[in-house]
């Protein structure tokens, strides 16, 4: 049975949008699909971080969903958090597209993400390749713009 879930991310500034996933079966890809709003035109870092309770706003998500205690990279990475999908791209309207198949995702078995936020970021994601070593934890994908958290529909 399909499984389906829904993201609306809100944060202080302009920055909106609405996150849709959708899974086969168990162990098929997630697809996301949606739109983001209010962005700067260019890369803004995109993750499922580890927490879903967020009175404090998007920084108590704490960081990126990773339960297999890996370093951070991006998305087509073997060594990446699960929540590791790199960046989406704003065009000068300030919209991002989000048009993205992943595989190591999942909204169900051990580590689904439901109940958990995704999060847009100010800045691009290095995708782990930064030099440094807050690259291997956070890709220096700066603040965090907008976040909200992951619920099941279907
Ligand atoms: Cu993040
Ligand atoms: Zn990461």
């Amino acid at each position: 049975m399909a499984k389906k879930a829904v993201c609306v991310l809100k944060g202080t500034g302009e920055v909106t949008g609405t996150v849709y996933f959708e899974q086969e079966t168990e162990t098929s890809p997630v697809k996301l699909s949606g739109e983001i709003t209010g962005l700067a035109a260019g890369k803004h870092g995109f993750h499922v971080h580890a927490f879903g309770d967020n009175p404090n706003g998007c920084l108590t998500a704490g960081p990126h969903f990773n339960p297999h205690s890996k370093t951070h990279g991006g998305p087509t990475d073997t060594d990446r958090h699960v929540g590791d999908l790199g960046n989406v791209t704003a065009g000068e309207s300030g919209v991002a597209k989000i048009d993205i198949v992943d595989k190591m995702l999942t909204l169900s078995g051990k580590h689904p993400i439901i109940g958990r936020t995704m999060v847009i970021h100010e800045k691009e994601d290095d995708l782990g390749k930064g030099g440094n070593e807050e690259s291997l934890k956070t890709g220096n994908a700066g603040g965090r713009l907008a976040c909200g958290v992951i619920g099941i529909t279907e």
